[in-house]
């Protein structure tokens, strides 16, 4: 169903835009995390089973792309198939316009993806790992488009923190200064993606999927334009082995350095170094924290919408 959102239009698929206008629950997904996180053909069963988690909670998934210059929001089978298998160019913000103007294809990343949900109404959105600051920002000033992009968006981002490549401390500050809430989910730490402790400490700590409805209730009363983060860690039985992560990561960082890699390359490249480098391991484990992040993600959106119907079951 086509929808106009000011002068931008969105095809909303006909779940999505059932759900949306009956108040259901809906989780948005990305796209580029199956054009560019996962290899194949682990992306497409991985893209099916996020959304079947969804849907087997009673759960409207709404996976976002642009395809043929068309804001999809909610895609079918076909549509995940060509995410999935075609090239397709990571698609961030800045990206949409082009795309949009020149009819071509794009996979969404977190800030993409973020930005076009709430402009689709939509409050929850689940992700792997969100992007942040890289080691070496200090030099080549990379940061991701990801954390601005919650600084200006109120939505409800679930992630297991934020990858070991980054720089964790360096993105813990940005979070802060962008004013983005950052909550632990049954958590002190901030997670860091394939390990369940990053070694930081976050302020606020939240124990159920009600305490984040109430947050993200709280933040919209007070106008807050800002994300709401909920840091999910895996269960550190469900990470990857310290050891071996910390010899892979090395590796991963050192190939990166020697084959120059830059701008949104960098992302992509180390999460593929790494499958390589820890023979597979790395692979399972993001797969774990996906269905992990999209589950919360679900139990998030049902507690939101539950709140505004006053004597629904919890
Ligand atoms: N986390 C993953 N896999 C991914 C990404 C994050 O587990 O593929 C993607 C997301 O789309 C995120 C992007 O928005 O990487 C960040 O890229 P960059 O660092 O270039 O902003
Ligand atoms: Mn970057």
């Amino acid at each position: 169903m086509e929808q106009s959102q000011g002068a931008v239009a969105m095809t909303l698929s006909p779940a999505v835009s059932e759900a949306l206008s009956a108040g259901g629950p809906v989780v948005a997904l990305e796209s580029t995390i199956i054009s560019h996180g996962l290899p194949r053909p682990d992306n497409l069963a991985a893209a099916h089973d996020c959304e079947n988690l969804l849907r087997d909670q009673g759960v409207t998934p709404a996976t976002i792309a642009v395809l043929d210059g068309q804001i999809r929001i909610g895609l079918d089978a076909d549509g995940l198939k060509r995410v999935a298998s075609d090239e397709m160019s990571k698609t961030s913000v800045r990206d949409l316009p082009v795309l949009l103007a020149h009819g071509r294809s794009g996979a969404t990343t977190v800030a993409a993806t973020a930005f076009l949900a709430h402009r689709a109404g939509i409050r929850v959105f689940a992700t792997g790992g969100l992007g942040g600051v890289h080691r070496l920002a200090a030099h080549t000033y990379d940061e991701s488009a990801d954390l601005v992009t919650l600084g200006q968006t109120p939505i409800t981002v679930v992630s297991a923190g934020v990858k070991s490549i980054l720089d964790i401390a360096a993105t813990l500050e940005r979070l802060e200064t962008l004013g983005v809430t950052v909550l632990g989910y049954r958590t002190s730490r901030f997670p860091a993606f394939w390990l369940s402790d990053s070694g930081h400490d976050l302020d606020w700590r939240v124990e159920t999927p009600q305490d984040v409805a109430e947050v993200m209730a709280a933040s919209e009363s007070l106008g807050c334009r800002q994300a709401v983060l909920v840091g999910n860690p895996l269960p550190a039985d469900d990470q990857l082995d310290p050891g071996v992560h910390d010899a892979a990561l090395t590796r991963a960082l050192a190939a990166a350095q020697e084959q120059r890699i830059r701008g949104k390359q960098v992302t992509p490249f180390l999460l593929s170094q790494m499958v390589h480098a820890t023979g597979g391991l790395s692979l399972e484990v993001n797969l774990r924290i996906i269905r992990s992040n999209v589950t919360l993600a679900g139990a998030v959106a049902r507690a939101w919408v539950d709140r505004a119907r006053p004597g629904a079951t919890q």
